[in-house]
């Protein structure tokens, strides 16, 4: 149900259930947080996307019924464990989307750093529907995304989100033509393997912090993570290679 594939620096990770419309079950679930949890050194950047035409129709619902609320509980604690690992893990992810990106499945992408959505990706919060609450973190990530306003809309409206509307509204920070996702998730990967290591970890790990921080804290945060990096030789070489003119430039 999880197949996944190194070329270069870089870890592709494919949601292969397409009958079930890549529906997350438990299995496919924990298989998500074994591979997010060993990732191999030497990997600069994972690439997940969905096998078929849909990225992923969320949790899968023909467990739910099987749940006490205990149960449900720990469940929902364990949805929130991968999508940490997914998050707060060795490398930076990319979503790939494209049909539908429901439930879980927005959850999943939520939880990734950049997400690229080809045309024809629809958002959709079905919990409402399904009279059940959203319960792979979509109510801390999602937010942050798109405002509270927006996903309190989806939830109780059943509003289905165009690709486009996406694209506006900060879900993806990408829009495709249909099937060049991937090629623009490993042109992106590539820029992303080419930062220095400690620039990645901050964006990945303290910026964050910095954010559910407050301005104090999170001052403080940034100060020390500039020191740190600054100070570093790998970006003393790349300021070197600036000043003589052998860097890149802005544009
Ligand atoms: C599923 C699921 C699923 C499809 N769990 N089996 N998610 C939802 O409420 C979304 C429910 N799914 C849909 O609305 C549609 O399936 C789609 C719009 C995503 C795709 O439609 P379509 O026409 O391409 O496929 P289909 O014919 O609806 O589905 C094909 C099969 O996949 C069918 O099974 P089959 O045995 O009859 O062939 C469907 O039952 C099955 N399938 N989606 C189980 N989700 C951490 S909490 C998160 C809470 C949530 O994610 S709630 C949102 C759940």
């Amino acid at each position: 149900m999880l197949q996944t594939e190194i070329k270069d620096e870089l870890l592709f990770v494919k949601i292969n259930r397409p009958k079930k419309r890549n529906a997350i079950n438990d299995e496919l679930l924990l298989s998500i947080e074994a591979v997010f949890s060993t990732i191999p050194a030497g990997i600069k950047c994972a690439i997940i996307y969905g096998e078929g035409s849909h990225f992923s129709a969320g949790l899968d619902l023909s467990a739910l019924r099987e749940r006490n609320i205990v149960e449900g509980l720990h469940h929902s604690r364990m949805w929130h464990r991968v999508m940490e690992r997914i998050q707060f893990g060795t490398v930076p992810v990319i979503a790939v989307l494209h049909g539908a990106c429901v439930g879980g499945g927005l959850e999943i992408a939520a939880s990734c750093h950049i997400r690229v959505a080809e045309k024809s990706t629809f958002y959709a919060l079905p919990e409402g529907q399904r009279g059940i609450f959203v319960g792979g973190g979509a109510s801390v990530r999602l937010p942050k995304l798109i405002g509270m306003a927006r996903m309190t809309d989806m939830m109780l409206t059943g509003r289905v989100l165009t690709a486009e509307e996406g694209f506006t509204y900060g879900l993806s920070q990408y829009l495709t033509e249909e099937r060049k996702g991937l090629e623009k998730a490993v042109e992106l990967a590539k820029k992303i393997a080419s930062n220095a290591e400690i620039t990645n970890y901050a964006l990945m790990h303290i910026l964050p912090k910095i954010v559910d921080s407050g301005q104090t804290e999170g001052l403080m945060m940034e100060s020390l993570i500039a020191a740190i990096s600054s100070a570093s030789p790998e970006a003393q070489r790349r300021l070197q290679d600036f000043l003589e003119g052998r860097a890149q430039k802005v544009i």
